[in-house]
């Protein structure tokens, strides 16, 4: 079996963990920086994160954390409008997404002159995730074409298993067609896609 075609006969085990990305005010319709559809995300995550929940399983969920000056935002010459500034409204995890109380949350971004797409990336999640015996991850959220594309593929680097949850995941798309070539980008790198209906059939 090649990386990439998992046997879908062991969903949500010991060793398996969700990776919630970026569901934060600021990336949802009326957000400074607003993913389309990106609510749409919401009602397949809060399925994963009941299923995880029930068996034990870890829920993590990653934040884009950034202080007022960050470099991504246009006032210092960067792509994107100022977004998901630490501790304000927008920042916060969506209010309909139903994390449970002892998820574990991985703030980044938070260097004002590095931009960090990665959960991986200036965090201890590699270290955290491996700690806790964790093999192979499950990750949704927003977007598909930034955060959770360079956590996908930081995760495979770190020798994690990845499964793309494809309708849990919407896109920025700022050039058409972003999402999908992320998504085929991810599956080259190895990761399963696989929806939350199919991971629901197959689980024990
Ligand atoms: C993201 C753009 C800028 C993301 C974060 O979470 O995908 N996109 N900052
Ligand atoms: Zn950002």
């Amino acid at each position: 079996m090649g990386k990439g075609d998992m046997d879908h006969g062991n969903m949500l085990v010991a060793g398996d963990a969700l990776v919630i990305v970026d569901v934060q005010n600021d990336f949802l319709p009326e957000g400074a920086l607003a993913v389309p559809n990106g609510d749409a995300v919401i009602e397949p995550l809060n399925r994963m994160i009941a299923h995880f929940h029930q068996r034990n399983l870890p829920v993590i969920a990653t934040r884009d954390w950034h202080p007022r000056n960050h470099c991504s935002f246009s006032e210092r010459g960067g792509p994107w409008p100022p977004h998901c500034v630490a501790g304000t409204i927008g920042a916060a995890f969506a209010e309909a997404l139903r994390l449970p109380d002892d998820t574990l949350v991985i703030s980044k971004g938070d260097d004002p002159d590095a931009d960090a797409y990665s959960g991986f990336q200036g965090t201890d999640l590699d270290a955290r995730l491996k700690r806790m015996g964790v093999q192979r991850l499950f990750i949704g959220g927003l977007a598909t074409d930034y955060c959770v594309l360079y956590t996908a593929l930081d995760a495979l680097e770190a020798g994690f298993e990845v499964i793309v949850l494809h309708d849990a995941v919407r896109p920025v798309e700022a050039h058409p067609g972003d999402g999908e070539r992320a998504i085929l980008r991810m599956h080259e790198a190895g990761a399963g896609v696989l929806s939350t209906e199919t991971i629901e059939e197959e689980m024990a």
